[in-house]
């Protein structure tokens, strides 16, 4: 059961999970967040909690230890609800120091029905939150990232009944984006670069059949490496995600190659 609950997470404390099994290269596993240890017994005293809980007696908070943690890693905060019959605890907050050094690193809040809500996570553990996910319907909706460290988002990624629709990426770190990329069933169709920075396309590329034909490839056979996948539907929405490093590195990219088909704008 625990590794359904892990299966939930975001994607990327997930791979540091699946490094720390053994795997060739982790050397993100090793990092701290500022103050903290890979020593249990030198966890601080303030593990940086991410839920709102503290001071709210209504409120019920369990601390449990996953996988290969020695001491409580997992907190959940329940709300009571209903009378009677139907009093019951509900899960509105739980929080998870992925990397076991103390430290909070990644927060998902819930509603009353159980579904997702919001989800923050320090994916590289240095103290700062760098993705932050919005879910509608209990299906993620939007996940933004942070990938230069300044604390503010630079990739902004949108989802459709969990299929992705729409990449934005400020490539210049003026906060606003400067490449669109449009997707279609989950394929790149195409890609609009605001050459000037001044918030209008410049270009629009459609080509690059080749490459989406192989990052289909790739993800089917992800899929297929996912095994039932029955865990969540939200396993498949991360695997979408998870594509796109690739697509980081070759958005930026498709000025220096003529583009099949190159429309010009305004
Ligand atoms: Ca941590
Ligand atoms: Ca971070
Ligand atoms: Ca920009």
């Amino acid at each position: 059961m625990k590794r359904l609950v892990l299966a939930g997470l975001v994607a990327a404390p997930l791979l540091v999970l699946a490094c720390g099994g053994g795997s060739k290269d982790s050397p993100i596993q090793t990092a701290n967040a500022p103050g903290g240890s890979k020593d249990p017994s030198k966890w601080p005293a303030n593990d940086r909690s991410m839920c709102d809980w503290k001071n709210k007696p209504d409120l019920e908070v369990t601390e449990t230890s996953g996988p290969g943690a020695m001491k409580p890693n997992v907190r959940r905060v329940f709300k009571v609800v209903g009378e009677g019959d139907s009093h019951h605890n509900t899960l509105i907050c739980r929080e998870i120091d992925t990397n076991l050094d103390g430290i909070k690193d990644v927060v998902r809040t819930f509603n009353l029905k159980g579904e997702a809500l919001h989800e923050e996570a320090d994916t590289d553990y240095d103290g700062k939150t760098d993705v932050w996910i919005n879910f509608v319907d209990g299906r993620m909706a939007e996940e933004d990232e942070d990938t230069n460290h300044d604390g503010k988002p630079d990739v902004w990624k949108f989802y459709v009944n969990g299929q992705l629709q729409r990449i934005r990426r400020d490539r210049n770190n003026d906060g606003k984006p400067d490449v669109w990329e449009i997707y279609a069933k989950g394929r790149l169709e195409r890609v609009g670069t605001d050459e000037s920075y001044d918030g209008h396309v410049d270009r629009w590329d459609r080509d690059e059949q080749l490459k989406y034909e192989a990052d289909q490839a790739e993800k089917k056979a992800r899929d297929e490496l996912a095994g039932d996948g029955g865990a969540s539907p939200t396993l498949g929405t991360f695997d979408a995600g998870a594509a796109t490093p690739a697509a980081t590195t070759d958005a930026g990219a498709p000025a220096k190659k003529p583009a099949a088909t190159t429309t010009k704008k305004k």
